[in-house]
């Protein structure tokens, strides 16, 4: 069994999803996260000077959409077919380009136009994001299930994070009704819930 190491820094970020995913494979993984200063010193070993990177064995990996696609391949959490895998894609796709609206939030330094930024992200594109997911769950299992066949993927663990992550950024809205049912479901997944209640206790 190769052993796996994630490098990222103390903050949820890109990586949650990917400790998500070990987590919830059951897999064990030495959790790295380094200070600013740490990572200052590591980062020309790291592959594309970037985190998180994922190391397995003696190989790193960098890039998280590519670390969480591997695990999720590597763990059964990536669709059993072709054509689940390219639905997790679809997801994936959608909830990176919706990301990019809240990166934008984030890095804007001028105060009114962070505001704008954020009222539009809370009125429109958040409103319009969860809908667009309460659609594609909808065309799996009428939306009772999970998103690809009956099983948690990868795509289930990405909204789930980033319905956390975004609530840190802004006061989301209520999430429609079979999405918030699957939310809950990650969330009181055993191996998830373990490890959300360890995090919240550090
Ligand atoms: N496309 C890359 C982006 C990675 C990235 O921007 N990493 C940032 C943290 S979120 C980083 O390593 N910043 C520190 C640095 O560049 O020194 C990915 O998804 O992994």
């Amino acid at each position: 069994m190769p052993t796996y190491k994630l490098m990222y820094f103390e903050s949820k970020g890109r990586a949650e999803v990917i400790r998500l995913a070990l987590t919830a494979a059951g897999q064990e993984f030495e959790d790295k996260r380094f200070t600013r200063e740490e990572w200052l010193k590591v980062k020309p070993t790291i592959p594309q000077n970037q985190l998180p990177c994922l190391q397995v064995d003696d190989r790193l990996i960098p890039q998280s959409g590519a670390i969480l696609r591997y695990v999720g391949r590597a763990f059964g959490l990536y669709g059993d077919n072709n054509d689940e895998s390219t639905r997790i894609d679809v997801i994936l796709g959608a909830t990176d380009d919706f990301l990019k609206n809240l990166i934008n939030v984030y890095y804007e330094k001028d105060e009114t136009k962070k505001e704008e930024l954020k009222k539009d992200l809370e009125e429109n594109k958040l409103p319009q994001y969860f809908n667009l997911m309460e659609e594609i769950l909808k065309e799996n299992n009428g939306g009772d299930g999970f998103f690809v066949g009956n099983k948690m993927s990868i795509a289930d663990l990405m909204i789930y994070d980033l319905t956390d992550q975004v609530a840190s950024f802004v006061t989301p809205p209520p999430l429609p009704p079979k999405l918030g049912t699957l939310i809950e479901k990650v969330k009181n997944n055993p191996k998830i819930k373990e490890y959300t209640s360890k995090q919240a206790s550090k």
